[in-house]
């Protein structure tokens, strides 16, 4: 921040040792040339800890836009919400107050309604069909929703991971499990009519929170990826881990859509191509750690089971979760969902 101060105020010096006139050329060319070191400060705003493969993934891009645009971009990393709670944020990289966010489809839905539709419980077996999705016409559809608010997505979306629920009192091993279930959800209306469709008692509650909700007992549970779970230490704060699968999730890696129309389109080419490599290779990351992890958190205390996502899919279908939903986003979001998991949903 003290280097982004530094810079306005050099610019502001500038603009008027020129407007004071020629005697002030040399001081003014020294300000212009220490303006250009970094022309673009832009800020990259998240809410995961710094330990997760997507900031870590992140600081590899900026590292190498540095790099390849010769200090001209810097892009400055913001882990663990430290400017805000994601609806928060999502405020200020529509207004210019952070230029980049990493932001859930789901929470995005709250400005982009349709952008949920990926995170729709049980649409995708697995992350081949995925990726398929969203590299292929589902991923375009929904980045062509988020350019009509103003925002700009990248074109590889970064991996959240298939998310399980905790809780500190109890394994959740069938639908029934969940009803009257006190559970933290994300701030979504996807993530609140599922888990009321499960007849649970979710609580809207943003990620910056969830640690503390968890730790006093404001809600027993939560759901989240393991790679999460792990990184954010959920674990001291919950002990059972039912394995369900439930839904998958991502980051819509966005940026403000006037910050990234002032880039030249050379440095623009070179900040996209590096995020979205990076993004894959965050991909691949969150997969291994999902995969692995499981043994770590054993050895920390929590214990798991295994459940049947027939059962629970069962039960969103007859409370009438996919029939909802598919009236909200409409027939022509519908069959894009459908025809890239091919299967009927509802
Ligand atoms: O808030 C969450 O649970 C998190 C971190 O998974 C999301 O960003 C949706």
């Amino acid at each position: 921040t003290t280097a982004l101060f530094w810079e306005e105020k050099a610019l502001n010096i500038n603009r008027r040792t020129i407007l004071a006139g020629a005697g002030s050329a040399v001081l003014a060319t020294a300000f212009v040339s220490r303006a250009r070191a970094a022309q673009y400060n832009y800020k990259y705003a998240n809410n995961l800890p710094a330990a997760h493969p997507m900031n870590i993934r992140a600081k590899e891009a900026a590292d190498r836009i540095a790099k390849e645009t010769d200090g001209q971009v810097n892009i400055s990393i913001f882990p663990s919400s430290q400017l805000g709670a994601d609806t928060d944020v999502l405020s200020q990289v529509r207004s210019g107050g952070v230029e980049f966010f990493t932001l859930s489809p789901l929470i995005l839905s709250t400005l982009v309604p349709n952008a949920s539709i990926s995170g729709i419980g049980f649409a995708f077996p697995n992350y081949d069909s995925v990726w398929a999705a969203m590299d292929g016409d589902l991923g375009k559809y929904v980045r062509g929703e988020i350019a009509k608010q103003n925002l700009v997505a990248m074109d590889t979306i970064w991996d959240n991971g298939f998310r399980q629920i905790t809780s500190a009192s109890k394994p959740i091993a069938t639908p029934a499990d969940l009803e009257s279930f006190k559970i933290r959800v994300p701030v979504s209306p996807l993530w609140t009519s599922m888990f009321k469709a499960f007849k649970s008692a979710p609580a809207s509650i943003n990620f910056a929170e969830v640690y503390t909700a968890l730790q006093t007992g404001v809600v027993d549970g939560q759901e989240n990826p393991l790679a999460i779970i792990s990184t954010a230490k959920l674990f001291e704060v919950q002990k059972f881990c039912s394995v369900t699968n439930h839904m998958w999730d991502g980051f819509w890696f966005l940026a403000n859509k006037r910050a990234w129309e002032r880039l030249p389109d050379d440095l623009r080419t070179i900040v996209a191509k590096n995020l979205n490599q990076s993004g894959k290779d965050e991909r691949a990351d969150v997969a291994k750690l999902n995969a692995s992890v499981k043994e770590d958190l054993i050895s920390k205390g929590m214990t798991f089971n295994d459940t049947d996502a027939t059962l629970f899919r069962a039960a969103l279908k007859d409370a009438g979760f996919y029939s909802e939903w598919k009236g909200k986003y409409g027939d022509e979001a519908w069959a894009i969902l459908e025809k890239a998991v091919g299967a009927s949903l509802t």
